[in-house]
């Protein structure tokens, strides 16, 4: 996600690095091509208009601080400036006071609604709530059914219906009940959508909606689409009044522009991300955590959530401490690429890292399940002593290492390297991410 404008972005502020100081000069140059980076990644061009000039006033103004070299200057800039476009705060799901809160999704054919009703709910129960789903999509069979078998595959429940329910409204109705019989807390309501905007759907939404009086109605949107989406986000703000959005396929090569401009121009917030198919692809958004992604800055703090959601919490606050200590050893190494196996595919994993310098290079370095079983066999071949030491492990032990795992030398010094330069990363991180933690992000140094 967001790839090609992170790395054009990037570009820009390397030009920057050789600059002795900001000037008029430099700074034109790097806004035309921020500029240009901007639009080729699909960003409405108001919202490009709109964020040139606002850095442009900040980079010209005397906000800039001498203490900071040019290309810091301007990505703390351009950083600012991302996050405000992209909502300045996390806006958090509202509840209502009296339950069943009801929460309306609606959109297009195939933007994500039914998938994302389901990981809603399960995003929900994860989070301490009691979600019941229902779907109104009566049109196509395959639609209920679908849903029927996501509940089923996230182990919640959902209402079918009644064989005579049939319609939209009456099923919404009956479900409501039901959530209030058993005390579910929040009803999910899968609506049915079309290729485009229609006049009937529009009218049945609107019914729902009055019925209902939803405390949520989330524009499920698809990023792939682009500035589509943005446009459909509009019109169904204009007849419906959402109160959310939710971004999906950001998984895939959307250029971000649909992320970069849906805010602004329905002056509604993104409330979740989809990141793929499976059920935990599914993330609160965060405007500060995208814009340092967008930035290549990575997304360390989502990284730290994901890491501490598989990993239990006490052994994740014992990583910290020894990557800030630099108490990193072979054995953390290797209880770690056993806990990345429970995080998911690296890939996934490598992308919300920062997109600098020496990562870039590990990133293209593709580690695969089979290899991280190997690097934990060489690892389990070492002496205790030699795990919490690397600079012991010389060329004989090297050889003993390789014999013992049935792996090569050559295979024990690519492993040594990578943990060498895994250690590097991570004390690199130490210093500012994970020392501030949650705080305001530091800059890498550029
Ligand atoms: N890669 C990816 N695919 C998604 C995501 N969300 C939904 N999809 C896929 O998009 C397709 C349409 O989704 P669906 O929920 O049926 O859309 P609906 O017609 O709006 O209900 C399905 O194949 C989903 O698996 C996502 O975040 N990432
Ligand atoms: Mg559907």
């Amino acid at each position: 996600m967001f790839d090609n404008l992170s790395e054009k972005l990037q570009r820009v502020f390397k030009n920057l690095r050789g600059e002795g100081r900001l000037s008029a000069e430099n700074m034109e140059t790097a806004l035309r091509e921020i500029r240009v980076a901007l639009l080729e990644a699909d960003v409405n061009f108001r919202v490009v208009k709109q964020l040139i000039e606002a850095i442009k006033q900040k980079a010209m103004g005397e906000e800039v601080l001498t203490a900071l070299s040019p290309s810091q200057q301007v990505i703390a800039i351009v950083r600012d400036e991302l996050i405000k476009i992209l909502g300045s705060h996390e806006s958090k799901l509202r509840f209502a006071n009296d339950p069943p809160s009801v929460i309306l999704m609606v959109g297009l054919q195939g933007s994500g609604k039914t998938t994302s009703t389901g990981k809603l709910a399960r995003w929900l129960s994860k989070n301490g709530h009691r979600p019941l789903m229902v779907s109104v999509d009566v049109y196509r069979p395959a639609a209920r059914e679908q849903l029927r078998v996501i509940a089923r595959d996230i182990n919640l429940p959902i209402y079918t219906g009644a064989p005579e329910e049939t319609a939209p409204m009456d099923l919404a109705r009956s479900a409501r009940k039901e959530a209030e019989n058993t005390g579910r807390d929040v009803l999910l309501v899968d609506t049915a959508g079309r290729l485009h905007i229609d006049e009937q759907l529009m009218t049945e939404l609107q019914q729902l909606r009055e019925m209902l009086t939803p405390v949520e109605i989330l524009f499920v949107a698809d990023a792939m689409t682009g500035q589509d989406a943005v446009k459909s986000a509009d019109e169904f703000h204009k007849r419906l009044s959402i109160t959310g959005i939710v971004l999906t396929k950001m998984d895939g090569d959307a250029r971000g522009g649909a992320a970069l401009s849906i805010r602004q121009v329905t002056g509604e917030p993104l409330k979740f991300i989809g990141v793929g198919e499976k059920f935990d692809a599914f993330e609160v958004f965060h405007p500060d955590r995208v814009a340092s992604r967008i930035l290549g800055m990575g997304d360390v703090l989502s990284f730290i959530e994901k890491a501490e959601e598989a990993i239990d919490k006490k052994q994740a606050v014992e990583m910290q401490r020894k990557l800030i200590e630099n108490d990193f050893t072979l054995d953390d190494f290797r209880d770690q690429l056993r806990q990345v196996r429970k995080l998911g595919p690296l890939e996934s994993i490598l992308s919300m890292m920062p997109n600098v310098g020496m990562l870039k290079d590990l990133k293209n370095v593709k580690i695969d399940e089979k290899e991280i079983t190997h690097i934990v066999a060489i690892i389990d071949s070492m002496t205790p002593r030699e795990r919490a030491n690397h600079m012991i492990i010389n060329g004989s032990r090297r050889r003993r290492i390789a014999k013992g795992s049935g792996t090569s030398v050559q295979e024990v010094n690519q492993l040594l390297k990578q943990y060498t330069q895994a250690r590097k990363m991570m004390k690199s991180f130490s210093g500012g991410f994970l020392g501030k933690k949650l705080g305001k992000m530091k800059l890498p140094a550029f």
